[in-house]
């Protein structure tokens, strides 16, 4: 009992990090600018193991780089398939992926031990 009542108190304090993280680290740029269409920024928040916004949809051209940043408030290992890489991610920290895009199609991104798909990749023809 007072082992669980410990681990409250230790999951509560690192939420409470994780929040002051975000808040400091997001300060001035706006998110909502995703939502325009023009995908500038490539970065993917999961909270509660969960994609912020849903699935987000990337898209690159054939010869360039697949280039992306996953930002997580879990730890996980965020797996990219197709191209089948994989990068472990501390709760609170982020992951970036660069990858020549050399495969056309459309690939799930997912929160491999959550197995919950958190963006799709898809590469066109160039
Ligand atoms: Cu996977």
């Amino acid at each position: 009992m007072s082992s669980r009542a410990r681990i409250g108190i230790v999951v509560g304090a690192v939420v409470v990090l994780v929040v002051a993280l975000i808040v400091a680290s997001s300060g001035g740029d706006d998110d909502k600018s995703k939502d325009s269409g023009s995908p500038t920024s490539n970065t993917v928040t999961v909270k509660d193991a969960k994609p912020v916004g849903g699935v987000q949809k990337l898209r690159f051209a054939k010869g360039g780089t697949i280039h992306f940043t996953v930002k997580s408030d879990t730890t996980d290992e965020i797996h990219f398939h197709g191209y089948d890489v994989h990068q472990d991610v501390k709760a609170g920290g982020q992951v970036t992926f660069d990858v020549p895009a050399t495969i056309e199609g459309r690939f799930v991104v997912e929160l491999e031990d959550h197995k919950t798909q958190i963006a799709e990749v898809e590469v066109d023809p160039s």
